[in-house]
């Protein structure tokens, strides 16, 4: 089995953390997306979107999605959970995994892309919708500032994957300068928390 991977990623550092949470060690083969290795035919024919992480299992085949390769290792090694433990608590977990997702990672991720000269010449960029990006997580952190006023992690008292998503979000977000603000100190105390993790150092 191998991992796919740009360590420095958002999407592939989810996978980086989730593993490190469960004590999964895997061999892993460096993709550089500053040279475009992930639009190489060798890897455009492990994941025809050209995207990292992809997983190769052992009998050949590829799963590429960050939260599709956390699921197969969580069925591998179900301790400790990091998607849920009951009914309940997995579709809460769902909702808040999909909710960073959607809120936090993808308008972190879009306003990296269209405002930042990493970018530039590579992907079309509309720097407006870039800094719409920025406007709605900016009000995203406000929402998420008042959730966490009376829980220590995004979905419950209990770390899970909810939490990765998010803090690689916020993660990339610092690329195009974007700030937890002063007065969002729950958010904060979270962040550091995640942050301080062994599983989110490297
Ligand atoms: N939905 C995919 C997104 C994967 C993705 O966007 N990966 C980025 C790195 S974080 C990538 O490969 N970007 C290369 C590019 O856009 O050329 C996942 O969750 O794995």
């Amino acid at each position: 089995m191998k991992l796919y991977t740009t360590k420095v990623a958002p999407n592939p550092k989810r996978v980086h953390i989730f593993l490190a949470e469960k004590g999964i060690d895997i061999e892993c083969v460096e993709i550089d997306l500053g040279k475009s290795e992930n639009l190489e035919a060798d890897f455009v024919a492990k994941n025809p979107l050209g995207r990292v992480p992809v997983l190769e299992l052992d009998d050949g085949s590829y799963i590429a999605e960050s939260v599709a390769i956390c699921r197969y290792f969580e069925e591998q090694q179900p301790e400790p959970p990091l998607f849920g433990a009951d009914a309940k608590d997995k579709a809460v977990v769902e909702m808040w995994n999909r909710r960073m997702e959607s809120e936090i990672l993808a308008n972190a991720s879009m306003c990296f892309r269209h405002t930042h000269a990493y970018w530039e010449g590579r992907i079309p960029q509309v720097p407006e919708f870039g800094e719409l990006c920025r406007t709605n997580i900016m009000e995203r952190m406000a929402w998420l500032d008042g959730e966490l006023a009376d829980r220590e992690f995004i979905a419950g008292d209990r770390f899970t994957v909810a939490d990765i998503t998010a803090f690689t979000g916020f993660q990339i977000g610092r690329v195009p300068k974007i700030r937890i603000g002063e007065d969002m100190t729950n958010l904060q105390r979270w962040f550091d928390g995640v942050g301080a993790r062994p599983s989110a150092q490297g």
